[in-house]
């Protein structure tokens, strides 16, 4: 996978020089290509943004220099044999769609991005609005705080969906595991040694028993969603949920929603037993 990225900071990807996804660039499974935006600037002060029209705080990042960036970055192409196909423009902003496991996956099947970092209040929407006539663009937030620029949730998204190109990640077992437990939180991990401080690993994880692991794995999961996330509980599908889960969820005080389309679950505190 080609990934063009375009910054004021092009300094703040040397972070991917590091471990796992560097590897991956070092056998040429994930080419990361970074452009400074003031290099399509054009005078002496290689200006990038100017006052907002209609008034309010803060600058606005110029339309000019990236369209002659986005030009440029469209006039190469992703290494490789092939047609040229448009890469897919991905737009960090404060305003995007949330950006989710289920876009990394997309895009991880994509042969070339492109990630457009704003700073100050944001790019002109004239570049965004110009750029889908030419390609197919994403403006994706990372979550409901807000960043100085696209810069850290751009490096975010390169890490999460550059270990999901095949070969990325060392262990390939690790990646097969995690569609299983989709919308899921996991359950907490241990290492040795087996008591740390008085603290010891549950009995469960020692005992050998792959069957009795499994099932308090996938029940620590449960407790810990229905706690930190019930709304992911909510989205849960019944027709993924085994007997015991079930057991649990009940427990826990969550019922199937009768009727629901989608399916999912509903929060009842008189289920809970006690
Ligand atoms: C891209 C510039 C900074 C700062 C004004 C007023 C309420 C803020 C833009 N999850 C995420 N949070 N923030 C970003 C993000 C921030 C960015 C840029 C992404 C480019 N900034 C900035 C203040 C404001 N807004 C209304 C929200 C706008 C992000 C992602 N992805």
């Amino acid at each position: 996978m080609r990934v063009d990225v375009v910054t004021i900071f092009p300094a703040y990807f040397d972070a991917l020089d590091v471990s796992l996804l560097g590897k991956a660039r070092e056998r040429g499974l994930l080419v990361v290509v970074v452009h400074d935006l003031r290099d399509f600037t054009h005078d002496r002060h290689r200006t990038v943004d100017d006052t907002p029209y209609g008034g309010g705080a803060g600058m606005v990042m110029r339309p000019e220099p990236w369209g002659e960036a986005l030009d440029h970055v469209l006039a190469t192409g992703p290494d490789g044999p092939g047609p040229v196909e448009s890469p897919r423009l991905v737009v960090p902003s404060p305003a995007g769609r949330p950006f989710t496991q289920a876009l990394a996956e997309e895009l991880a099947a994509e042969p070339w991005l492109v990630l457009a970092c704003g700073r100050y209040e944001g790019i002109d929407q004239r570049v965004v609005d110009e750029a889908r006539d030419r390609m197919r663009v994403d403006e994706v937030s990372l979550g409901d705080y807000v960043l100085n620029g696209g810069e850290v949730a751009a490096l975010a998204i390169v890490e999460a969906v550059g270990r999901l190109v095949p070969g990325v990640v060392g262990n390939s077992g690790s990646l097969a595991d995690e569609s299983h437990v989709a919308g899921l939180l996991e359950a907490p991990s241990f290492t040795k040694p087996p008591v740390w401080r008085e603290w010891p690993v549950p009995d469960v994880l020692v005992s050998g028993n792959h069957g009795a692991i499994a099932r308090w794995r996938r029940d620590a999961s449960l407790r810990r969603t229905a706690r930190v996330r019930p709304d992911l509980v909510e989205r849960l599908d019944p027709a993924a949920c085994d007997a015991a889960d079930l057991v649990q969820l009940a427990a826990l005080g969550w019922l199937p929603t009768p009727g629901a389309h989608p399916a999912g679950f509903t929060y009842d505190p008189t289920a809970v037993a006690d």
